[in-house]
């Protein structure tokens, strides 16, 4: 069955980017489920009110309760009869969250169930995170992308959908490209070279050209160690340490 996927956000026309590419082509294959919501669709009065003042003060605004108790009542009552998971696993996105990693991307496709909550202004009355867990019995998943603030959760519930529907058993043709990738080991993937061997003056790196498949296999491990270290020093582990490599060459 396919990977559900609620999305509800005040700008639904910005969640349009889901129809095109590889998650519009998995959505057409019946891999995806995925159901776009306007939260204004939950207001009763006359502008559609969805924010208001932060009791305590404060700068910005704040989104209200009830809107969002409505629009996440609607989406759990929208349960598919034929379905083993009776709820969403609830994600909001936001700046306070934790990282959003490519593990969690692998543990959130897994779930048949996904639900998105897309904030703006400064945020969502905490009350409904409590409705959410207490009163519907939702899993609730506060999720940040990195440390730096976008206006609103729909840009990021892009990136998250994305990261979590290529995972999706069928969504990438080529299942080994999966595990090949940044992240996946905890390195930087290796440099790529492709036709012309020499552009521009520049050449490919003639071990690639070497047919010498081991020694392409520790020259791209080289490389993917030196660029880790450069580039992301944090990523690099002990278990990693399988010899010297000189740093500087990356680039
Ligand atoms: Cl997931 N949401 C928002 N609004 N801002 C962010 C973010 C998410 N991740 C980093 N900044």
């Amino acid at each position: 069955p396919a990977l559900r996927i609620d999305v509800v956000s005040i700008f639904p026309d910005y969640l349009s980017a889901l129809d095109l590419s590889l998650i519009g082509k998995a959505r057409e294959d019946g891999l995806l489920d995925v159901r776009v919501h306007d939260l204004r669709d939950f207001t009763h009065d006359r502008h559609r009110t969805v924010d208001d003042t932060p009791y305590g003060g404060g700068a910005g605004m704040v989104m209200k309760p009830q809107p969002w108790a409505e629009a996440l009542d609607h989406v759990v009552g929208q349960a598919d009869p034929g379905a083993t998971s009776r709820r969403p696993h609830l994600v909001v996105p936001g700046p306070g969250g934790a990282p959003f990693t490519q593990a969690m991307a692998r543990e959130l496709a897994q779930e048949e169930w996904l639900a998105f909550a897309c904030g703006r202004y400064e945020g969502i009355d905490e009350r409904v995170y409590e409705h959410a867990r207490e009163s519907l019995g939702l899993e609730v998943s506060v999720v940040s992308l990195g440390d730096y603030v976008l206006n609103g959760g729909e840009v990021a519930v892009l990136a998250m959908v994305e990261a979590i529907g290529r995972l999706v058993p069928g969504v990438i043709g080529n299942a080994e490209s999966l595990v090949e990738e940044s992240h996946e080991d905890g390195l930087l993937e290796y440099p790529l070279y492709t036709k012309p061997r020499e552009w521009n003056g520049r050449e490919v790196p003639p071990i690639l050209l070497s047919g010498n498949h081991a020694a392409i296999a520790a020259w791209r491990h080289e490389q993917r160690l030196a660029r880790t270290a450069a580039r992301r020093p944090d990523l690099l582990h002990a278990s990693h340490g399988d010899g010297d490599v000189d740093i500087t060459a990356a680039t």
